[in-house]
């Protein structure tokens, strides 16, 4: 295992895509705390404890072709890690980690292009590994933290070493035959299947039935006049109604 380990840095993503020509395949970014944590639409990601997890997978694979559903795959992963601890979470379309309605986990995927070339990867996730009850509510979204729900003090090690290893082990299939090898796993653990959501899109908000996901991870709904729609990963934002 490469691992590049700061004390408090920016954002392990940012980094990990400054530096990205210096680090090779497959390192590990991480961070005791970030001053610049944030997820999709430079939304912020709370960085503050040093006993969560802020980590960045460097990938730079030979094929990007499934880039694009790397956070999906990641999502996938950290339900089986989790599982390894008697927990059973699900996954937020699309790659929300969540236990009982609340996130445990958010993964963000950036690139550096240049040239109209993807130079690498840094695919990013944090999460909360020891926070208090207290802590958590300090979110604005219903959250969570593992050993809320282990009673017990989580090992950050031994959290990395099995998130490494699990991410790892199926790596290789899931570029070479993209996001169909982890389709049913993935809408075995999907929450809201069958159920009325409601989609944001920036200001926009719809409510719509969640059908079933593609063989490519996007999202059929069904809208309020019965018209099917695929929806993709970028620019959804959910909320149960
Ligand atoms: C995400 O974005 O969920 C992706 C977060 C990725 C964070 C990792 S940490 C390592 C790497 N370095 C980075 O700078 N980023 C990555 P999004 O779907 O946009 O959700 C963001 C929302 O999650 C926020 O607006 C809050 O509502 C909520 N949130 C923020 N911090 C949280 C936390 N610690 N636990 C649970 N929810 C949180």
């Amino acid at each position: 295992m490469k691992i590049l380990a700061f004390e408090t840095i920016d954002s392990t993503n940012t980094w990990a895509l400054r530096n990205i020509d210096n680090v090779e395949d497959k390192t590990l970014v991480t961070a005791f705390s970030q001053t610049c944590g944030h997820g999709r639409f430079r939304r912020k990601w709370v960085s503050d404890n040093p006993e969560n997890l802020y980590l960045t997978f460097v990938l730079k694979p030979s094929d990007y072709a499934h880039a694009a559903n790397l956070t999906q795959y990641l999502s996938v992963i950290m339900v089986r890690v989790l599982k390894s601890y008697n927990v059973c979470a699900n996954i937020k379309w699309s790659n929300d980690v969540r236990i009982q309605g609340k996130k445990i986990a958010g993964i963000l995927c950036e690139s550096t292009v240049r040239g109209g070339k993807i130079k690498g990867l840094a695919l990013g996730i944090g999460v909360n590994l020891n926070m208090s009850e207290t802590e958590v509510k300090k979110i604005d979204i219903p959250a969570t933290a593992l050993n809320l729900h282990t009673g017990i003090t989580t090992a950050k090690d031994e959290f990395l070493k099995r998130l490494y290893d699990e991410f790892f082990e199926d790596y290789d299939e899931f570029l070479e035959k993209g996001f169909s090898y982890i389709k049913e796993e993935y809408r075995a653990n999907l929450e809201y299947l069958g159920e009325n959501v409601q989609v944001s899109n920036g200001a926009e908000k719809e409510e719509v039935l969640m059908l079933d996901i593609t063989d490519e991870g996007e999202l059929i709904v069904k809208d309020k006049n019965g018209t099917q729609k695929i929806l993709r990963t970028a620019d959804i934002n959910f909320n149960p109604v």
